[in-house]
């Protein structure tokens, strides 16, 4: 089923008219009413004039997060106070977070577009929904909320973590959709055999998932593990949260919800704007947003745009699994890899779980890579032998896809602490650059 046939299946040259007009628009706003962005504009040489077509937006400068900050709480609002019915923040590790303020009709969009991927992903009013995301600052569990309800779904705010809770409420429920991130629900899996149940005796037949990286072999894991379908959605909240782009069921990559986002790709070194079909950095323009608008803003991830129309009927251009995050990358020795890469080469061996962390550090001036990875209870023998072939094995393996050689440590089963929202998968403890 299509929630909004008009938008989402729009001709295309009537869509990049609309985007035109809204982005035109939106460079009208901020100019006017953010001093943030006026001044950016002008020490860029730039008015909102410039823009004739939508290529011109190369013209215009980025937003970067470190002009969210500074402008903490509320320097990039374009609404007066009275007018935001809505704050969020992101979940920043340091420092303080991101603000975002939604006003009412920011909201009524919001549930709109989340009932778009909602439905794309395959959600009916009959289905009861149980959303595991955390439910405060982070824009995960209001939004999937209120786009679900849009829907007719009956929903289970369960927020995170109670994880036997869960697995009661999604037994006695009749759970029949999960929404969360991959990790938490991984767990969640874990826990309900922990507890003598069997995933897939549930319910469960359908997972949305977002909010963190996650790799195809984490897809088939989890569709295995719950005997689901399991689908990648993207989003972040400086631009609204989840709705930006999500998946159909019939062929891979998110629909961008390109009414009222406009998305580039471009090179993360330079700058500078790449063609459809090249992978680089999104940078995403709002083009409807009233409180918080944001321009060209460096999402900092990784993806390609394919703008292929979709077998589903869908003509919006879709975005490729995000790859891992700019920020995310480590550079060893030089060398470039991204976590998502570990997950990929982990996931395809058999006697390890999907539960790994990465460690680097630094002997000497010479950085090291350690992948500490739990083995599953049936490889878990105590024989030493085994041990020591499954290690060399799974080096081997990384080092044919990174490029360098890793230090692989197994460890028991259960070990590693497990996530209650976005895993934490990588610990760097070289000392900062300054
Ligand atoms: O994570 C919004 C969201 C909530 C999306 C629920 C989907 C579902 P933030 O907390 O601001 O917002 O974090 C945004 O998380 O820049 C990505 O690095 C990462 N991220 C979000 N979705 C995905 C995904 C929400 N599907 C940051 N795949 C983004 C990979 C994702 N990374």
């Amino acid at each position: 089923m299509i929630w909004d046939r008009k938008h989402e299946c729009m001709d295309r040259e009537e869509l990049q008219a609309l985007q035109l007009e809204r982005l035109k628009e939106t460079l009208h706003r901020v100019y006017r009413r953010v001093p943030y962005y006026r001044r950016l504009f002008d020490a860029h040489g730039v008015v909102p004039e410039d823009l004739h077509t939508l290529e011109d937006i190369q013209k215009f400068p980025f937003t970067t997060k470190a002009a969210l900050r500074d402008n903490y709480p509320y320097g990039l609002f374009a609404v007066p106070l009275k007018e935001v019915v809505r704050l969020h923040a992101s979940s920043g590790t340091t420092g303080k977070p991101i603000v975002v303020g939604y006003t009412r009709r920011d909201l009524e969009t919001w549930s709109e577009l989340v009932a778009r991927i909602v439905t794309q992903a395959g959600v009916i009013s009959e289905d009861v929904v149980q959303i595991t995301f955390g439910y405060g600052l982070f824009t995960g569990a209001f939004g999937l909320h209120y786009g679900l309800e849009r829907v007719g779904a009956t929903i289970v705010p369960a927020s995170v973590g109670n994880s036997e809770k869960q697995i009661m409420l999604m037994k006695d429920f009749g759970t029949t959709v999960l929404v969360g991130t991959p990790s938490y629900v991984l767990h969640l899996g874990e826990t309900a055999r922990s507890m003598g149940i069997d995933p897939t005796g549930l319910k469960v037949r359908l997972g949305l998932f977002g909010a963190e990286a996650w790799s195809e072999e984490m897809r088939r894991e989890l569709e295995k593990m719950w005997g689901m379908k399991a689908t990648d959605n993207y989003g972040l909240s400086e631009v609204m949260g989840p709705g930006v782009c999500g998946e159909c069921t019939v062929a891979p990559g998110m629909h961008i919800a390109e009414d009222h986002f406009l998305v580039e790709i471009v090179d993360p070194e330079t700058g500078e704007a790449l063609d459809y079909g090249r992978e680089g950095e999104v940078v995403i323009t709002t083009l409807t947003k009233e409180a918080c608008p944001v321009i060209r803003y460096r999402t900092r991830d990784i993806s390609v745009i394919n703008p292929e129309p979709c077998p589903c009927g869908r003509t919006t251009a879709r975005l490729r699994r995000i790859a891992g995050r700019t920020d995310d990358m480590l550079i060893i020795s030089g060398v470039n890899v991204f976590p998502s890469q570990i997950e990929s080469v982990l996931m395809e061996i058999k006697g390890v779980s999907p539960h790994y962390q990465i460690v680097v550090d630094k002997k000497g001036y010479l950085d090291y890579l350690e992948v500490q990875v739990e083995m599953t209870e049936e490889a878990f023998t105590g024989s030493f032998k085994d041990l020591e072939a499954l290690e060399e094995k799974i080096r081997r393996r990384l080092q044919a896809v990174l490029s360098i050689s890793p230090r692989v440590r197994l460890l028991e089963p259960h070990s590693i602490e497990r996530s209650q929202g976005k895993a934490k998968r990588v610990i760097d403890r070289r000392p900062k650059k300054q």
